[in-house]
């Protein structure tokens, strides 16, 4: 019985020393759905065809349009010329509407408002009005989306630690491109640690452990 706890403890303590030594500290930047995109097209099939976002700026191809990944779209389109058109992207290409792809109703001189996700698919499409084509069309861009903040850990290794040492690294999170929200952060352990966290609101300082 002794002889079997003195041979079990020293590898419990190794096999310890191992995980704590690789606990490593990596972060991508980090991105929260941007707000609503919104345009102004006016569309025309006579001369000059094209797209514009007045009436009386009208070219072909008309203005590139560029959102955000999987970000609200809110277009408000108006018919320059009087005729019946529609608004579209056409996301794989093959020149036709297809289910899935974004399209606006039928709009006259009354308009429309039109308003749907982007895709996530960071690429440059075509819209088109796809009952004229031709010189209705122009260019929809979609872009990663800005991070809203970096975050960094210092040092990114903690240990190898004995055991019951404690180790420590500051996780530093900074706002970027005007991001003024809140950042959680929880812990998560996936090597068979324990993790917990302490909030000390008070000196906005929450403290994690793994043991
Ligand atoms: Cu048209």
């Amino acid at each position: 019985m002794l002889a079997n706890r003195r041979l079990f403890k020293p590898i419990i303590l190794s096999s310890l020393l191992i995980i704590i030594g690789i606990l490593g500290l990596t972060f991508p930047l980090h991105s929260i759905q941007a707000s609503t995109a919104s345009f102004a097209l006016f569309g025309s099939f006579s001369p000059p065809s094209g797209w514009g976002s007045t009436s009386t700026t009208i070219t072909s191809p008309g203005p590139a349009l560029t959102v955000m990944a999987g970000q609200m779209v809110t277009m408000t389109l108006n018919s320059a010329d009087g005729l019946t058109h529609n608004w579209g992207v056409d996301y794989n290409g093959n020149g036709v509407i297809d289910s899935g792809e974004p399209l606006s109703s039928n709009f006259g001189s009354a308009g429309t408002t039109f308003t749907f996700t982007a895709t996530t698919a960071q690429q440059t499409y075509t819209y088109w009005c796809f009952i004229h084509k031709g010189a209705m069309r122009g260019s929809f861009i979609v872009q990663a989306p800005p991070p809203d903040f970096s975050i960094s850990a210092s040092p990114t290794t903690i240990g190898p630690l004995n055991y019951g040492a404690q180790g420590t690294s500051t996780i530093t999170i900074s706002p970027m491109n005007g991001f003024a929200g809140t950042v959680t952060l929880s812990p998560s352990s996936p090597m068979g640690l324990n993790s917990h966290a302490r909030p000390n609101l008070a000196q906005h300082q929450p403290r994690f452990f793994f043991d």
